[in-house]
């Protein structure tokens, strides 16, 4: 055996295999029709981490890792899609989450977790105490999203996946008055107890995030993505973080970053989070669905900005990007849909959905990922 390496060489280039980065697996995001997800070979499903459909969770036979649904039904072409989140890589071994204390389904390889959770308030409203009130049926609420992520954090500890990446959450009736108080407040104070119960930061290393509006009768529905590594998040020049809106946006802010790179990683690795037309912390452009979305896209782009700024020049850019569009009320479709035609290539995917904005006065949201160039 006459080989040396030089102290330069990557041990990679050594031995003849191509270099990988430190995280061997790769995040990959399809929106895929229930039909084409049915008809896949069990290689296929051997690195699906999660399926997530929209109006309601797919119907699919065997299915071997969680399939949950957001229950924000679909607008426009995008009847029957759901959301593939799979993991490309040399080594990949999956596991299936079996802690039978918890609610939270889940499956993970070595670097990443996906899991989803529902929870049925009136179930919780029977257990609490009897009547209205703030013991009766916002205490449901209260102690729903309580119990979801404290069950959430106690996974991601149980798995070694320490690290939210980026978590969904679809509460019915998001913006209605609850005792007092917007049920979407009541979430933020629930959410905020439950990170600092779990000992998790408030500010910070938080993860992205979306809160939408589902119809009434809908389950709460969380789902999210974890990781063993830490990653970066990143914050909007333009915006207050949200963990630091003033109290006139509720008692408790809200837990989330504007956005979070996993660095290290290829495939899908930029999660950006719900964004809306809010400039400092204010709403702008009340009432004008066409304005709200350019200045959401602006505030997309600046996170853009941002992202390439904290992790390197040029891998970021709007044409990179899978988008799902929350619109508040179907007849916005046409605008919202002409107002992003300014910014965006007609081949850009994008998944129009159903929900309500958690205040009142947004109509639109938008959320996205993106893998980098390169
Ligand atoms: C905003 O910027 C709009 O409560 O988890 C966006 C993303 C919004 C996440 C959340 C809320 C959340 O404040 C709303």
């Amino acid at each position: 055996m006459t080989t040396t390496r030089t102290p330069t060489a990557p041990l990679e280039a050594t031995l003849g295999v191509a270099p990988r980065s430190a995280n061997g697996a790769v995040l990959l995001l399809d929106y895929l029709s229930s039909e084409k997800i049915a008809s896949q070979s069990p290689a296929w499903w051997q690195n699906v981490l999660g399926v997530v459909g929209f109006e309601k969770p797919p119907a699919i036979d065997g299915a071997r890792a969680p399939i949950t649904a957001s229950m924000t039904p679909s607008l426009g072409l995008n009847d029957d899609l759901c959301e593939v989140w799979r993991v490309e890589g040399a080594d990949v071994r999956m596991s299936n989450g079996t802690a039978e204390r918890s609610r939270v389904r889940y499956r993970f390889c070595q670097e990443l977790l996906f899991g989803s959770i529902t929870i049925e308030e009136r179930a919780l409203e029977a257990e609490g105490p009897p009547g209205g009130g703030a013991g009766g049926r916002s205490g449901a609420l209260i102690r729903a999203t309580e119990l979801a992520y404290q069950e959430i954090f106690a996974v991601l500890r149980e798995t070694g996946h320490p690290h939210l990446i980026r978590i969904w959450n679809y509460l019915p009736e998001i913006n209605r008055d609850a005792g007092g108080d917007e049920r979407y407040r009541l979430f933020n104070s629930a959410r905020q107890l439950a990170f600092r119960n779990s000992g998790q930061a408030i500010v910070g290393a938080v993860p992205a995030a979306c809160a939408l509006g589902s119809p009434a009768g809908s389950p709460i529905s969380i789902y999210f993505l974890a990781a063993r590594q830490r990653p970066r998040m990143i914050e909007n020049p333009r915006q207050t973080s949200a963990y630091r809106y003033p109290p006139k946006f509720g008692r408790h802010s809200p837990i989330f970053s504007r956005a979070c790179v996993l660095h290290e990683s290829a495939g899908t690795n930029l999660f950006v989070s719900g964004t809306a037309s809010i400039v400092g912390y204010e709403t702008i452009h009340q009432g004008d669905v066409g304005a709200q979305t350019r200045e959401t896209m602006a505030n997309i782009a600046a996170l853009l900005d941002e992202a390439n700024r904290v992790v390197g020049p040029g891998r970021y850019s709007l044409d990179g990007l899978k988008f799902k569009v929350y619109v508040r009320q179907p007849s916005d479709l046409g605008a919202i849909e002409e107002a992003l035609s300014g910014s965006l290539r007609s081949s850009t995917p994008i998944v129009y959905l159903h929900a309500d904005v958690c205040r009142e006065d947004l109509l639109v949201e938008i959320e996205a990922t993106g893998e980098s160039a390169g």
